[in-house]
C-alpha cells in the first residue's frame, strides 16, 4: 500500500500505480468537482468513492449512472475531473458518456480493470485494477479491486490537499495492508456457514438488503448479486430509509440481510434490526467478529474480522458475494454464465 501510494511501483508489476493522479494533478487541482460515472457493480464501488473521497478529501463528489448521463443534459465543464470506473473497459453507456464529456473539456480518469480497452484509450490518464480476468459474467474481484484504487486515490488526494490526520491516514494505511489476510480469513471459515445458509433461503422469493454507511452501497451490491446469479428478486435500501416505504413488505416470508459490521451506525442498526424483528421478518446479518450482539436477533450470520468503517465495504461484501453464489449453485444455475447478461454490454 505504501509502494502504491509512494509511486514506488511501476504497472508491469501488475500492481496498482498512481502516476496516472500526477498526470492530471493540475486538473485536479483546478477541479470544482469530480464525478464518477459508471454502471452497475462499478457504480456501487463509485458510491463508496463518493462517501471516501468527501470524507477524506472535502472535495464535492457525484455519481452518475452512465446510463442516464449519456442522454441527459448534463452540465460538464472543463474543470469537471471525470473518474470512470468499468471492469471491462467496454461498457457502451460509459464510453459514450466520457466521448461527451470530454467533448465539453472534462478530463478523464480511468479506472479499469483490462489493459488497452476502449475506455483506458479514451480517458487522459488512470489507474488499473489488475483485478485479473473475471471468469464469471458478474463482477465480483473487480469490484474489490475498484474499491482498492478508490481507496488509495481518496487517501493521496487527501494528503495533497491536507484534509486527513496524521493518526487517520496512518490507521488506514495499516487496515489497507490487513485487507487480504482478513478476505482468506472469510474464505476460510464462512464458507461452510454462508453455504448452509444458502440451503436455508434458496427459495425465498425476494430479499431486502439493508446497510447505513459505507455499508449501504455493499447492500446495494449485495442485492445485485443475487439478482444477477440467483435470479431471485432482491433490493438494497439504506437502512434509515426502511422507514419510507420498503418496511411495507416485511413478514415472515421475507429475508432482510442486514450488513452490520461495528461502526459509528452499529446501535441504529440494531434498532432497524429490531424493527424487522418485530415484523417477523428472516434477519440474516454480516457482523463483525466479537459482536454478539446480534446473534440473538438474526436467524443466520455471517461474520468478518473486524475492520475500520472505511476500510469495512471490501471485507463485507465478501460473505454477500458468496451468499448469491452458493445460493445460485443451490438452485441449479451456471453461476459463471447468468441468463440474459454479457460480459461486456456494448450496445
Ligand atoms: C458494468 C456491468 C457489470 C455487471 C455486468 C454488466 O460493467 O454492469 O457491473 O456485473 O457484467 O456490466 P463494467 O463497465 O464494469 O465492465
Amino acid at each position: 500500500i505504501q509502494d502504491s501510494l509512494r509511486g514506488r511501483l511501476n504497472a508491469e508489476q501488475g500492481t496498482i500505480t498512481l502516476s496516472g493522479l500526477e498526470k492530471i494533478q493540475d486538473k485536479l487541482r483546478e477541479a470544482n468537482r469530480i464525478v464518477i460515472v459508471a454502471c452497475g457493480t462499478s457504480w456501487h464501488a463509485g458510491l463508496i468513492g463518493e462517501y471516501l473521497i468527501e470524507e477524506l478529501c472535502r472535495l464535492n463528489v457525484e455519481v452518475e449512472y452512465a446510463s442516464e448521463y449519456r442522454y441527459r443534459n448534463p452540465i460538464v465543464s472543463p474543470k469537471d475531473v471525470i473518474l470512470a470506473i468499468s471492469q471491462s473497459g467496454e461498457t457502451a453507456d460509459t464510453l459514450v458518456a466520457l466521448e461527451n464529456a470530454k467533448k465539453q473539456g472534462a478530463t478523464i480518469f480511468g479506472i479499469v480493470n483490462v489493459v488497452g480497452s476502449s475506455i483506458a484509450r479514451l480517458a487522459d490518464a488512470g489507474a488499473y485494477t489488475h483485478a485479473g480476468p473475471e471468469i464469471g459474467v458478474a463482477s465480483t474481484k473487480a469490484f474489490t479491486a475498484q474499491l482498492a484504487v478508490l481507496q488509495l486515490i481518496a487517501l493521496k488526494l487527501a494528503e495533497i490537499r491536507g484534509t486527513i490526520s496524521n493518526e487517520l491516514f496512518q490507521t488506514l494505511l495499516r487496515e489497507l495492508d490487513d485487507v487480504p489476510a482478513k478476505v482468506e480469513w472469510v474464505l476460510k471459515n464462512q464458507v461452510e456457514n454462508i453455504k448452509a445458509i444458502a440451503r436455508g433461503y434458496k427459495d425465498a422469493a425476494n430479499f431486502l438488503y439493508l446497510g447505513r454507511g459505507y455499508n449501504f452501497p455493499i447492500a446495494l451490491e449485495g442485492a445485485l448479486k443475487l439478482k444477477e446469479i440467483t435470479y431471485i428478486h432482491a433490493e438494497g435500501y439504506p437502512a434509515a430509509e426502511m422507514k419510507h416505504g420498503p418496511i411495507a413488505l416485511v413478514d415472515e416470508s421475507l429475508p432482510v440481510v442486514f450488513v452490520a459490521t461495528k461502526d459509528v451506525y452499529h446501535e441504529k442498526i440494531v434498532s432497524n434490526i429490531q424493527e424487522i424483528n418485530a415484523r417477523k421478518g428472516k434477519v440474516v446479518a454480516v457482523v463483525s467478529e466479537g459482536d454478539d450482539a446480534i446473534n440473538d436477533m438474526a436467524e443466520a450470520v455471517m461474520v468478518v474480522p473486524a475492520c475500520h468503517e472505511i476500510v469495512a465495504p471490501l471485507v463485507a461484501v465478501i460473505p454477500l458475494q458468496l451468499l448469491a453464489y452458493y445460493i445460485g449453485v443451490e438452485r441449479g444455475l451456471d453461476v459463471d454464465k447468468p441468463r440474459n447478461l454479457a460480459k461486456s454490454v456494448t450496445v
